[in-house]
């Protein structure tokens, strides 16, 4: 039988189930990788779950989101981190290295494996033919010591590539393409696997670009083969026998194709405050801009910090206008520096941040309030800059250049000729702030300071719940609206008591106070829930603040798992137009949770305006086994599974 790309990968690790469409299968990884805002509680569990050393080919520690070191907490998070991966044979990347993304693509990722990455944007991995999928901390800790990863077999949905980008598109621009035809929301259930003869015109940066936004769409991940632009970048990284030829059998069937024709795609933005929101930068020109970042692990390689940098040497910025540069790695900015890309930049008034997230997440560059900002990142959600007022648009690294030279948001395409950037012979490579475990590993003392603080440890599902609505949101919540990024917050993430209090801060701040005082209720929200980060504190927090149940329209992947992981139900509402009935403050009831099974359908008795409706458990037998055990870690305790 032919198969796709996505299909070969997942055949040759598969370890439980079959190739239906979403049935649960489990497969074998390969890689993992976690970063200093959810490898503490990776670590944590990994320790909790009895494991001595990690059983994958190859997993790693990056520290790159939160390196400010404004409190001692982050600096007792990187030691952390920094100790407790060389006790469990883990590599580990230090500040200053670079972005989890960034690297990984550079060093490590590899044609045909599997990557499991505790961040969402993982998905980068797919432009090496990897498949390559975020997940919450507690499933990569469980596959840290060699357990399958589960997930509902998605379908496989044919990205058909044809042609080549215009001068002065770029693959930002085909990604923001993709999000304007799917939405926020089109992907999820589906992987994203690109064919076509447009793809030898992509370069693998390129790809990675398109990859990493594809979780943008809510998409599992996506995967592009591995030919000959895989082959040039893997030789240009010093490790051409890296390099194996991986892609679809000729005939391979897909569920369904979208086409994506490059020659048709002119500069795009996604407009405040979702990465869907998608304009031409033609009819959005114009609007004056007090900030522009670029960077993040969407656009910040070497060819686009080299391209932003043609475009700015021997010009100046507006006075007015803050211009960041965040390089994606050491590697970038050695680059940059070497070939003088560095000085064009400075000369030209940029601001150089620290390799790493930086702006992205908030972790500093916080806009003035009400202010536009210009970024080559790929969320744009409200606050998540560090300023709820802002307005955040999300462009490529050619448009936020030529917007630079302005201080308007500015199409490209006014500075004529399209400038070329050329790629060196081979990059500079130093793995030498990539720390590789010891021998022996057992002599290693972790070094756990205030920061760091114990599990929490939860009971079992009871019988019955009864609580009240604590909130009631609608369409779309993200898990940056559940728990909010920025510097302040992320260097709570290794504990749990003090990061609860910051639960749906930006949205109502009584919340987590409430919450806690009740010690039991809901959450009710519209469709895609939990849509973005794979952050699991958006699950663990809430729970330990009490809450038991999510009703949601529906839910996004990795949220829908991390609830389950922590023992919060997620019930789907069997009839969407409840969704209107209820309100915050209601009194619900849930009876017979002894006996629950996979997708039951269940009765929420509304004790406030005593009606009831029905809602259907989103989990599969295995989370359900979770739920009932109060979660995952509850559940590996009891059944010895290690
Ligand atoms: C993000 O881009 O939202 C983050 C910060 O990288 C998150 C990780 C986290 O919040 O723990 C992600 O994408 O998963
Ligand atoms: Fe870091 Fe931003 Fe990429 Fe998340 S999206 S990994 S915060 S650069």
């Amino acid at each position: 039988m032919p198969l796709t790309l996505t299909e070969k990968i997942i055949s040759s690790h598969l370890v439980s189930g079959t190739l239906r469409t979403g049935e649960e299968i489990g497969i074998r990884i390969d890689q993992t990788l976690a970063h200093d805002a959810t490898g503490q509680m990776a670590l944590l569990q990994f320790e909790a779950l009895g494991k001595e050393r990690v059983e994958t080919e190859r997993s790693l520690i990056y520290t790159d989101h939160n390196i400010l070191q404004t409190t001692f907490n982050n600096a007792d998070d990187h030691a952390f981190l920094r100790t407790a991966s060389a006790r469990f044979g883990i590599h580990y990347s230090k500040a200053g290295n670079g972005i989890c993304h960034q690297v990984n693509l550079e060093r490590f990722s590899v044609p045909g494996r599997t990557l499991l990455g505790a961040d969402s944007h993982t998905t980068t991995g797919g432009a090496m033919a990897e498949l390559a999928v975020g997940a919450g901390g507690l499933d990569v800790a469980l596959a840290m010591g060699g357990s399958p990863f589960f997930f509902r077999l998605p379908e496989i949905i044919e990205i058909e590539v044809t042609g080549k980008l215009p001068p002065w598109s770029a693959a930002k621009d085909a990604a923001l393409e993709l999000l304007r035809i799917l939405t926020v929301s089109g992907g999820r259930g589906k992987i994203l696997e690109f064919t076509g003869p447009g793809l030898k015109n992509l370069s693998l940066v390129q790809r990675a670009t398109i990859s990493n936004m594809s979780i943008e769409t809510g998409a599992v991940t996506s995967v592009f083969p591995a030919d000959e632009e895989t082959r040039k970048y893997l030789k240009l990284q010093g490790r051409e026998e890296d390099y194996a030829p991986l892609a679809a059998d000729p005939e391979a069937v897909y569920a369904s194709k979208i086409r994506l024709d490059l020659d048709g795609i002119e500069p795009l933005a996604a407009l405040p405050h979702s990465p869907d929101k998608v304009r031409k930068v033609k009819e959005v020109e114009g609007a004056l801009c007090q900030q522009i970042a670029i960077g993040s692990c969407t656009n910040s390689s070497y060819e686009d910090l080299m391209t932003a940098a043609e475009i700015l040497k021997g010009k100046k910025i507006p006075g007015f206008l803050s211009l960041v540069v965040a390089p994606g790695s050491k590697q970038v900015l050695a680059e940059l520096a070497s070939r003088g890309a560095l000085g064009a930049l400075v000369a030209a008034g940029a601001r150089i941040a620290e390799v790493g997230c930086g702006f992205c997440n908030g972790v500093g560059q916080a806009p003035p309030s009400g202010g536009v900002s210009l970024r080559t990142s790929n969320r744009n959600f409200p606050g998540r800059s560090g300023t709820p007022s802002a307005k955040l648009y999300l462009v490529s690294p050619e448009t936020a250049a030529a917007s630079a030279l302005t201080g308007r948001l500015s199409d490209p395409r006014s500075l004529g000729e399209k400038i070329a950037i050329r790629l060196p012979e081979s990059y500079l490579v130093d793995d030498s702030m990539i720390l590789a475990p010891p021998e022996e590993p057992s002599r290693v003392e972790i070094i756990r300071g205030p920061a760091i603080a114990p599990l929490p440890s939860f009971p079992p599902l009871p019988e019955e719940i009864t609580g009240k609505v604590e909130m009631r949101l609608s369409d779309n919540v993200t898990t940056d609206d559940i728990l909010p990024a920025g510097a302040h917050i992320l260097a709570l993430r290794a504990n749990i008591p003090a990061i609860s209090m910051y639960i749906f801060s930006n949205l109502d701040q009584d919340y987590p106070r409430r919450q806690k005082e009740a010690g039991t209720g809901f959450v009710v929200a519209g469709a895609n829930y939990g849509q973005g980060s794979s952050r699991e504190h958006a699950a663990l927090a809430p729970r330990y603040l009490g809450l038991k149940g999510v009703i949601a329209v529906s839910f996004a992947r990795i949220h829908q798992a991390n609830l389950c992981n922590f023992g919060i139900l997620p019930l789907a509402f069997a009839n969407p137009g409840d969704l209107e009935t209820l309100e915050k403050g209601h009194l619900l009831r849930l009876k017979d949770l002894a006996s629950l099974s996979a997708g039951a359908i269940l009765t929420v008795e509304n004790l406030t305006l005593h009606s009831a409706f029905q809602v259907k458990l989103d989990a599969t037998s295995r989370q359900t086994e979770m739920l009932k055990a109060g979660g995952l870690l509850n559940l590996a305790a009891r059944t010895g599974k290690k």
